[in-house]
């Protein structure tokens, strides 16, 4: 395993989340007008080579609630070399109070602010009591988690990935579809780290193996877990699914078995917003159909680079889908192919490249 993988998962997940974040909340959002945006991104760059300074009316991009929690999750896992519930805690509501305009999810605040009291002796509590205690499903354990699978990886303890998701994500989302949408991200990522080039990528045989592990782990959690709040009022037919994210896999494996399928489709069946369940699974099938298809509109762009455009092209929550793509594309494809200019106008991406570096280096 190469250094460049780690980096650009977290690089990558960076530059998706401070480009997307420009369109969040567009229910639609045409590819050409992020196209337009990037190569904007390009030619400025190329002008501040040129002129070593940069055009007056154009700053950098800064990056949301995404980054700001991964930072969280990878500090913590280094500097404790092991999952610590009470310094993740610490973190998230420190950063949270340093930097609040930073476009977080409405209810997550409250859990900043009850685990800001040094006298909780239960870090978990406050998250468990979110909705009248089912918890949130949002996508904000998920949006996160890119730091747990490398962390697994890197300590060759692959076996713990999903108990690390699960205590990550339970600090403030502790509805089991939170939960499963983290764990599913975080498999994404380590499935394709562990593919030994972006040619060894094949859709079917990446989804059956995401199927066959959240099936087991679905099917598991179903009797133990409080009632999922979409259940009583799905927002799409498989959304009730007793098995949801085993279903929306199988589903995509439908769309993949067709020529070609609308945005519109996707958006139906799958979803595209700040719900893990209607996120998580929109962004891993971006992922594979820019890696394995050619995106009609970014023919001369490469495999990341259609990751990102495309997955921001799916309208609703663009920062958490491009950057949860992002994540596992990077992992996959390196450095080599994130744009400089990208890199150059976003913000945190040094930050990111020294934690991945950090990951890299932990010992077994
Ligand atoms: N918050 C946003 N985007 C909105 C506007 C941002 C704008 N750019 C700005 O600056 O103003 N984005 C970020 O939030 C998402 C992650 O959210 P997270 O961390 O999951 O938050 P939360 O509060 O836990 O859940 C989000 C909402 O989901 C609904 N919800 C969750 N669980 C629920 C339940 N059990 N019952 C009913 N509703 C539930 C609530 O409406 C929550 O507020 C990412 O997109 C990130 O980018
Ligand atoms: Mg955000
Ligand atoms: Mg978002
Ligand atoms: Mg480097």
């Amino acid at each position: 395993m190469s250094l460049t993988r780690f980096e650009a998962c977290l690089v990558g997940a960076v530059l998706g989340d401070c480009i997307g974040a420009l369109y969040e909340g567009m229910s639609v959002v045409p590819l050409s007008t992020v196209l337009e945006y990037t190569s904007t991104l390009e030619t400025n760059r190329k002008i501040q080579r040129e002129h070593g300074t940069r055009p007056a009316d154009f700053y950098g991009l800064r990056f949301t609630d995404d980054t700001a929690m991964t930072r969280s999750v990878a500090a913590s896992l280094l500097e404790k070399k092991t999952f610590d519930a009470q310094d993740m805690a610490r973190r998230f509501s420190q950063e949270y109070f340093e930097e609040p305009n930073r476009g977080y999810g409405g209810s997550v605040i409250t859990v900043f602010e009850s685990l800001k009291n040094p006298d909780l002796k239960d870090v978990y509590e406050p998250a468990r009591t979110q909705f009248e205690g089912s918890g949130s499903y949002g996508n904000g354990g998920a949006m996160r988690i890119a730091p747990a699978p490398l962390f697994t990886f890197a300590k060759h303890k692959t076996e713990d990935l999903q108990d690390l998701v699960s205590s990550v994500t339970r600090l403030t989302h502790t509805n089991i579809l939170g939960v499963h949408g983290a764990i599913l991200q975080a498999l994404a990522i380590d499935q394709s780290l562990r593919l030994s080039s972006a040619s060894d990528l094949d859709v079917h045989a990446f989804i059956d193996s995401l199927v066959e592990k959240m099936r087991l782990i679905e099917t598991r959690d179903k009797d133990t877990s409080p009632k999922p709040s979409p259940a009583k009022n799905p927002k799409r037919k498989l959304d009730a699914h007793p098995t949801p994210y085993t279903a929306k896999l199988e589903k995509m494996k439908e769309f993949f078995q067709k020529d070609s399928f609308e945005t519109s489709e996707i958006v139906k069946e799958i979803g595209h917003d700040i719900s893990a369940l209607g996120s998580v699974p929109t962004a891993i099938l971006a992922f594979l159909r820019a890696g394995t298809k050619i995106i009609p509109g970014l023919e001369d762009r490469n495999k990341f680079e259609q990751t990102v455009l495309y997955a921001i092209s799916l309208g609703g929550d663009t920062d958490t889908i491009a950057t949860m793509a992002a994540a596992i594309a990077g992992a996959l494809y390196g450095m080599d192919l994130i744009p400089e200019p990208w890199q150059y106008y976003c913000e945190g991406v040094a930050e990111a490249e020294t934690m991945a570096e950090g990951l890299f280096k932990l010992e077994a």
